[in-house]
């Protein structure tokens, strides 16, 4: 079993970076919980109700107090990956969280917490067909929110052309610092290792099967992670990275392997997209046709919106986008269903993301 293996890896570490790159401002609270007799350890990897922690002696599986379990208000209260937490020893490699300690940032989307205490994201893309600009900005503005550095990765250029990749080139501009590699072909993978410095913690965004574990596992040098394979009859991974881990690279930098979203997540921050919607939702029951896909449809009062400039250029392509992006995820649940219900359901839960 990886993990098993990992564990080994772990428990023969030398912390000669520093413990986990455990921040210095915690210095003060790492000797007071100390004296008290506990433990400080950084979660790298968070299941259900359980909790895989590091100590500086070694990996422990821990569970939280029961009043911390009552006391807490919201999901932000319970440790997440990345998080350092105080602990109680009560067997070998069982441990009591009694404590989270305060967290720099956090990542979170769709209210879910991510991730804490994270200096960069790598956000990694592939330049194939499913390469969006609206999804890579999305990702940027997430880290913007949570006061994280981005770069943009592009993976797999083995597979496409050079005039494509400088496309892509052009196309992300300024966005972001962005690195074009193959894992593959073995492709500027030296230039991204220098990316991650020591004792800073990144993580890995970006939707399955970009390779963000085949990254790692490149940098690592031997395939300590699962990837996934690619079956092309049911176009599924298997393998597919399904909790998230927290691993230190070899120059003593800490990376957070993270499962990619399979389907693509809509509105991260609804400002600005969520209006256009209800504004497209309104003017769309004017529309001659019913199933109107707002695009090249006689009598429709979205296209007519944007030639009377109500409804701008720039809100009615980035919604083409997003219902192009959806509805490619949503193929096939939708091809069972009539038209003009998919669109309005679409919407709707897009809305309400
Ligand atoms: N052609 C090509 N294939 C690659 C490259 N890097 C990774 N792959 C393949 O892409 C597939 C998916 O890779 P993973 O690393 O598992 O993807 P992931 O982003 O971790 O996916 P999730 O864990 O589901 O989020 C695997 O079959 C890899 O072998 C590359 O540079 N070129
Ligand atoms: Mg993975
Ligand atoms: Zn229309």
């Amino acid at each position: 079993m990886i993990w098993k293996e990992y564990i080994m890896t772990i428990n023969n570490r030398s912390y000669k970076n520093g413990f986990l790159g455990f921040p210095s401002t915690l210095t003060d609270e790492y000797n007071s919980r100390q004296a008290q007799g506990f433990d400080i350890g950084r979660v790298i990897e968070e299941h259900k109700q359980r909790y895989i922690v590091e100590t500086e002696t070694g990996v422990v599986e821990a569970e939280v107090i029961g009043n911390l379990l009552y006391t807490a208000l919201s999901r932000e209260d319970f440790p997440a990956v990345g998080d350092w937490v105080v602990l109680m020893p009560y067997d070998e490699d069982k441990a009591i969280i009694h404590e989270v300690l305060p967290r720099f940032n956090t990542l979170s989307r769709r209210d879910h917490l991510v991730a804490t205490n994270i200096d960069g994201a790598c956000i990694v893309t592939t330049p194939n067909r499913d390469f969006s600009m609206a999804r890579l900005e999305r990702y940027v503005s997430l880290c913007h929110q949570s006061n994280i550095t981005p770069f943009i990765v592009v993976n797999k250029i083995d597979l496409v052309s050079s005039e494509d990749i400088n496309t892509i080139r052009e196309d992300i501009g300024s966005l972001a610092t962005s690195l074009f590699i193959s894992c593959v072909d073995n492709i500027s993978t030296e230039e991204l290792k220098a990316c991650f410095q020591p004792t800073k913690t990144y993580i890995m965004l970006g939707s399955s099967g970009v390779g963000k574990t085949s990254i790692i596992n490149h940098i690592l040098g031997t395939p300590l992670l699962a990837t996934q394979e690619i079956s092309e009859k049911v176009q599924r991974g298997k393998h597919q990275t399904t909790s998230r881990h927290l691993l230190e690279l070899p120059n003593g930098s800490y990376l957070i392997d993270n499962p990619g979203v399979r389907e693509v997540g809509i509105a991260d921050h609804k400002e600005g997209i969520e209006q256009t919607f209800d504004q497209i939702e309104a003017l769309s029951s004017q529309c001659y046709y019913g199933d109107c896909s707002h695009q090249h449809e006689r009598g429709c009062a979205v296209t007519q919106a944007v030639s009377d400039g109500t409804l701008s250029e720039g809100s009615y392509q980035h919604y083409l986008k997003l219902i192009k992006e959806a509805s490619h995820y949503e193929a096939t649940s939708l091809e069972r269903k009539q038209k003009g219900k998919q669109l309005s359901k679409l919407i709707r839960k897009v809305k309400n993301r």
